[in-house]
C-alpha cells in the first residue's frame, strides 16, 4: 500500500462499482495550466486527430505514449496519480499512455459506448489489470457532455466491440440490456477533479453542443506484471520514474519545456480499433 490519494472507502468503492471520483485531486491552478498550456500548445493542435462520431461531429484528441517532462508528464508521473492507482491495482504501474480530449464548444463529438479494454485487448495485454484516470481541465457537465459510466458494468467482463464509423463501440444490444439493470452516473466535475475508471467499466459521453468547451486529460496504466505478449503501438514496461506532487507546478515555470512531450500519430500508428474491422472481415 502505496498511501496514495484514495481512501480505503474510495478504493473499495472502485473495486465495487468500476469508478471513483476524487474531488480536487488537481488544484485549480494545477488545472489552469494544463489548460492554457494545451491551449497554446501548437504540437497538440496539429498532432490531434478528429474522429468521426457518427452522429456529424469529431472527437479530437491528442494522445503521447512516454509522459515526458513538461506539465502532462508530471500530471501523469505525480505520486497522488501513481501511488493510488498502484493502491488500486495492488502492485507497480507504467505509464502505457495519455491523452488529451479536445472537447470543444458546439462541435465536439459524441464518445460512443466502449471499454478501454475493448481497444487494449487487441494489443496483447492478457488480463485487464489497467486503470485509466481522467482528470477534468475544465468543468465538466451533462450539456458540456461530460463522461458517463454505468456503475457495475467492469463486472461483466469484456464485451465485444465493433467498428462503428471510426470508433470501436461495445456491442449495442449488450450495452442496451446492460442499461435496463445498471446504473448511468454522468461525472460531472470541476477542474481539477478526476475519475479512476476500470479497463471494463462501459463508458461514453455525448456531444457538445454548449457554449463551454470540455478538455480532459486521461492518463492510462498498466499493471507492471501484465506486459503485453506482442508489441503495439502503446509501450511494453517502461519504469515510470514518481516525482513529487509539487513537480506540476514547477514544470509549469518553463516556458520552453512545459508543453513538452512526443506525440503519436493516432491515423497511422493506432491498430486497436481497425484491427476489429479486420476480424470482422
Ligand atoms: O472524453 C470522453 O468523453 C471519453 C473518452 C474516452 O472514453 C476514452 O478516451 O476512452
Amino acid at each position: 500500500m502505496n498511501m496514495g490519494a484514495l481512501s480505503e472507502d474510495e478504493i473499495s468503492a472502485y473495486h465495487r462499482d468500476g469508478f471513483v471520483i476524487k474531488r480536487g485531486l488537481f488544484t485549480l491552478e494545477e488545472a489552469k495550466l494544463v489548460g492554457e498550456t494545451a491551449r497554446n500548445d501548437h504540437a497538440m493542435d496539429s498532432a490531434a486527430t478528429a474522429l468521426d462520431d457518427g452522429g456529424g461531429n469529431k472527437v479530437r484528441l491528442s494522445l503521447w505514449n512516454h509522459p515526458g517532462s513538461g506539465v502532462y508528464g508530471m500530471v501523469a508521473r505525480c505520486r497522488r496519480m501513481v501511488d493510488s492507482v498502484e493502491d488500486l491495482l495492488g502492485g507497480e504501474v507504467y505509464h502505457y499512455h495519455s491523452k488529451m480530449v479536445l472537447k470543444d464548444a458546439l462541435t465536439g463529438g459524441a464518445w460512443a459506448w466502449h471499454q478501454d479494454y475493448g481497444y487494449w485487448y487487441q494489443n496483447g495485454l492478457l488480463f485487464p489489470d489497467l486503470c485509466s484516470v481522467m482528470v477534468a481541465v475544465d468543468a465538466a457537465t451533462k450539456e458540456n457532455g461530460c463522461l458517463q459510466v454505468l456503475k457495475d458494468s467492469h463486472r461483466m467482463g469484456r464485451i465485444n466491440h465493433i467498428l462503428s464509423g471510426e470508433q470501436a463501440g461495445a456491442d449495442l444490444d449488450r450495452v442496451n440490456e446492460a442499461c435496463k439493470v445498471l446504473e448511468k452516473v454522468y461525472c460531472e466535475m470541476d477542474p481539477g477533479d478526476a475519475v479512476f475508471f476500470h479497463p471494463n467499466t462501459l463508458h461514453c459521453s455525448d456531444a457538445n453542443h454548449s457554449e463551454n468547451s470540455r478538455w480532459a486529460i486521461i492518463c492510462c496504466y498498466n499493471s507492471a506484471e501484465n506486459n503485453p505478449y506482442k508489441e503495439s503501438h502503446h509501450p511494453s514496461y517502461t519504469k515510470l520514474e514518481k516525482v513529487e506532487d509539487s513537480a506540476v507546478l514547477e514544470a509549469g515555470k518553463d516556458d520552453a519545456a512545459r508543453s513538452s512531450v512526443e506525440f503519436a500519430n493516432i491515423a497511422d500508428d493506432d491498430q486497436s480499433a481497425k484491427s476489429l474491422a479486420e476480424d470482422d472481415g
